[in-house]
């Protein structure tokens, strides 16, 4: 019984942003859950050397070379890679940037950059995915928030603002799509090692400041994002919408 609430079997999967970091990781659980994988991204090269590598592991992949903020580009590619891969039935809305500065030091340039690649691109795209998921009276979509969804820390004010917003959008769409049983959910990943926060794991103070401020006293690895991933995709949530489960290692949970 318990096996089969979590097979994604016969399911597609996009992943935005997934040739690399976060969004990468997730499609390749989502694929050992059994799913078909759509990667996106915006690189041939990077998207090629992250499909190569699934397809190495036994997954079903398709690539995407999508600018999740062009209309035309998510009108026209998407409709046509699904006459390949199948109608999408799970999205995952993971693209995304950081930009870090002085709040006040942020030109309006900088601040529309990161709010639309980490908040309007989830719009954009799900609004295009979800016709095929009202037809189909089905369908899962998983927002990958941030801790920062949730409280800011100096320096990151476009992109806390960004993630609070997919918050909310996510329980928008709860609200919008549930009786299409189409549920949406989100992920606020807390201190993961990717390239984004490379930087800030090489700080010996910023790093040791991690660990004091996590009660786990480490960084998530990004394989521990699978597991929610893949319940949030599966049929196991579905009486779940509008939440963001928070992987964070308790720090949310904590002063
Ligand atoms: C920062 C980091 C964080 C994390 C992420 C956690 O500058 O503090 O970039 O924002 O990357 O958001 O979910």
């Amino acid at each position: 019984m318990s096996a089969s609430l979590f097979d994604l079997s016969g399911k597609t999967a996009l992943v935005t942003g997934s040739s690399r970091g976060l969004g990468r990781e997730i499609a390749r659980g989502l694929g050992h859950a059994g799913a078909a994988l759509i990667l996106n991204g915006r690189s041939e090269q990077t998207l090629r050397t992250a499909e190569r590598s699934l397809c190495d592991e036994g997954l079903t992949v398709y690539s995407l070379q999508m600018d999740v903020l062009d209309e035309d580009q998510i009108q026209n590619k998407l409709p046509e890679i699904e006459k390949s891969s199948g109608p999408i039935d799970i999205l995952v809305n993971n693209a995304g940037i950081q930009q870090r500065g002085k709040l006040e030091e942020f030109d309006r340039a900088a601040w529309q950059s990161v709010l639309d690649t980490n908040l309007t691109s989830a719009f954009l795209v799900s609004r295009q995915v979800v016709k095929g998921m009202i037809a189909r009276n089905a369908g899962k979509i998983i927002n990958i928030c941030s801790l920062m969804s949730e409280v800011g820390r100096q320096t990151t004010g476009p992109y806390t603002a960004s993630k609070g917003g997919l918050k909310m959008l996510t329980k928008a769409m709860a609200a919008e799509w549930g009786c299409y049983n189409i549920q949406a959910n989100g992920i606020g990943p807390g201190y993961f090692l990717t390239e984004m926060t490379q930087p800030l794991a090489d700080d010996p103070e910023f790093d040791g400041w991690v660990k004091k401020r996590t009660p786990a006293r480490r960084w998530g690895l990004p394989a521990e994002l699978i597991g929610t991933a893949v319940y949030l995709a599966s049929p196991a949530s579905d009486f779940v919408s509008g939440q963001i489960i928070y992987v964070d290692g308790g720090i949310l949970a904590s002063l």
